[in-house]
C-alpha cells in the first residue's frame, strides 16, 4: 500500500498491539520486560519496521538508534510533521506505555492515507521510535532523544553500564549498530516542524473527566540519583550484632526517610524503586547497597532541595551504622511546558479534549527544547502505569488514533497552505 494511495491497512490499534502481545512477557514479574537492545525490544523494532514497510514508508535507523518511517510526497523532509514514541519498557511494565503511541501512529498514518492527506506540495510526515526512553537498562531516561538533542555527551552515554556491566557501546555493537556515530543530530532536529507524541495516560485524569483523549500541557520535572552506602561485608552467623557495619540497615532507614521528607513537601513525589545489595547473599552481611532515587516536583528548585535533604539523611543513616554514603545525580529533566501555540492549535482540532499535565517523562519533553512539541493522552481506566495492570480500552485506543490523525492532518494541511 503506498502512503497516499487511500487504501488503508485495516489495522486497528488493538489489533496491532495484539500482534506484539507475546513479545517480552515477563513470567517472574508479570507484565512486560523489554529493555533496550534486548531480544524483545529488537523484535518490536522489526515489527514496527515491517508495518512501516507494508505502508510504503521509507524506513531508516539514525546514528542514535532512532527508527524513522517517512512519507515525503515532495521529496523534501524539511519541516516534517512527526509523531511516535518508544518500544522499550520498565521491568514488569504494561502493554501500552510506549507501544500505544507507536501503534496509534501507524493507524493514524493509515487514516491520513485513506483520506488522501498530503499531496505533492504537502510537508513530509514521519513516525519516530526512540530507544531507551525508560532508561531501565542503562539508567538514563530518554537516552536516544537526549543523544539526538545533545543533552548527554556520547562519552557518557556509551560508558553507561547495565546491571551485568555491559556498556551501551558494547550493546550497540552487539546489535550491529556502530556506537562511534552517536551524538547530537542537528539535521534530524532541524527536519522536525512539529512533534506530537500520543501516550497512554499514566494517571486518572481522563477517567475522572470521562473523556477518552487529552492534550498535554506540561511534564513534571524529574530526576534520578544513585545512593551508594558502603559498610563491611561479613558472615551472617559469625558476626555479632554489635560488631556490624551493615549498609542494608542504613538503606532501610534512608528509604523511610525519603518517604517522610517527600510527604512533607506538597506535590513532591520521591521513590526508591530499585535497591541492590552487594554481594546479595542470604547468609551475607552486604558490603555495599546501591539504591536509586526518583524525585519529582513542578518546581525544579524544590526537587533539588528535597534531594539535598535526602543526601543529609543518607549521611546520617550511614554514620549511625558505621557506614558511609555517596549520592550522585544520574539524570535530571526540568519541568517542561509544551509549546503553547501548538497546544492551542490542537485544542482547536480537539475541542472536547481536556488539557492535562503529566507526572511522567517522555521523549517529547526532551525534544521540546528544540522543536514545537505536543502530547496526546489516552484514557487508562485504572490510571496505573509501570505495572501489568496498565490498560486502555480498545474504543479509547481507536479514539486516540483518530485524534492523532486529526491533529496530524491539521498540521499537514496548515503547513501545505503555508499558514
Ligand atoms: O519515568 C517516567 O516518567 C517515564 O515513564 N519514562
Ligand atoms: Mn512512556
Ligand atoms: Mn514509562
Amino acid at each position: 500500500m503506498t502512503p497516499g494511495s487511500g487504501v488503508g491497512s485495516g489495522d486497528t490499534v488493538a489489533g496491532l498491539l495484539a500482534e506484539i502481545g507475546d513479545i517480552g512477557l515477563d513470567p517472574v514479574r508479570g507484565g512486560y520486560s523489554r529493555p533496550v537492545l534486548s531480544t524483545a525490544e529488537l523484535d518490536l523494532r522489526e515489527w514496527f519496521l515491517a508495518h512501516a514497510g507494508k505502508r510504503g514508508l521509507d524506513v531508516e535507523t539514525d546514528r542514535n538508534g532512532v527508527l524513522w518511517a517517512w512519507h515525503a510526497p515532495s521529496g523534501s523532509r524539511d519541516g516534517a510533521v512527526v509523531t511516535g514514541s518508544h518500544l522499550d519498557s520498565v521491568p514488569g511494565g504494561g502493554a501500552y506505555d510506549g507501544p500505544l503511541g507507536v501503534a496509534s501512529a501507524l493507524v493514524a498514518f493509515d487514516r491520513l492515507a485513506a483520506r488522501g492527506v498530503g499531496g505533492a506540495d504537502a510537508p513530509a510526515r514521519a513516525i519516530a521510535v526512540f530507544p531507551e526512553e525508560e532508561g531501565s537498562r542503562f539508567g538514563v531516561a530518554c537516552l536516544g532523544s537526549r543523544l539526538m538533542a545533545g543533552a548527554i555527551t556520547p562519552e557518557r552515554a556509551l560508558g553507561l553500564r547495565d546491571a551485568d556491566g555491559t556498556t551501551y557501546a558494547d550493546a550497540l555493537r552487539a546489535s550491529g549498530a556502530d556506537p562511534r556515530h552517536v551524538g547530537v543530530d542537528r539535521d534530524a532536529l532541524g527536519r522536525i516542524g512539529a512533534f506530537v507524541e500520543l501516550h497512554v495516560e499514566q494517571g486518572r485524569g481522563l477517567v475522572d473527566l470521562d473523556q477518552p483523549v487529552a492534550i498535554g500541557s506540561s511534564i513534571l520535572g524529574h530526576g534520578r540519583w544513585r545512593v551508594s552506602i558502603a559498610g563491611v561485608g561479613n558472615h551472617a552467623g559469625t558476626t555479632l550484632m554489635a560488631d556490624r557495619r551493615d549498609p542494608m540497615v542504613a538503606a532501610a532507614q534512608l528509604v523511610l526517610a525519603v518517604q517522610r521528607l517527600a510527604r512533607a513537601v506538597p506535590d513532591a513525589r520521591a521513590t526508591v524503586g530499585r535497591l541492590v545489595p552487594v554481594p546479595g547473599g542470604t547468609n551475607v552481611i552486604a558490603s555495599r547497597v546501591d539504591l536509586w532515587l526518583d524525585v519529582r516536583h513542578p518546581d525544579d528548585a524544590t526537587t533539588l532541595g528535597l534531594v539535598e535533604q535526602v543526601r543529609h539523611a543518607a549521611d546520617a543513616a550511614a554514620a549511625e551504622q558505621g557506614c558511609t554514603a555517596a549520592l550522585t545525580e544520574e539524570s535530571f529533566s526540568a519541568t517542561v511546558d509544551f509549546d503553547a501555540a501548538l497546544r492551542d492549535e490542537l485544542r482547536g482540532v480537539l475541542p472536547e479534549a481536556p488539557v492535562l499535565a503529566t507526572g511522567a517523562g517522555h521523549d517529547a519533553g526532551v525534544l521540546k527544547e528544540h522543536v514545537p512539541t505536543a502530547m496526546l493522552f489516552v484514557r487508562n481506566p485504572s490510571g496505573v502505569s509501570h505495572a501489568p495492570e496498565e490498560h486502555a480500552e480498545d474504543a479509547d485506543a481507536e479514539a486516540g488514533a483518530e485524534a492523532l490523525a486529526a491533529a496530524l492532518e491539521h498540521l499537514l494541511t496548515r503547513r501545505t497552505r503555508g499558514l
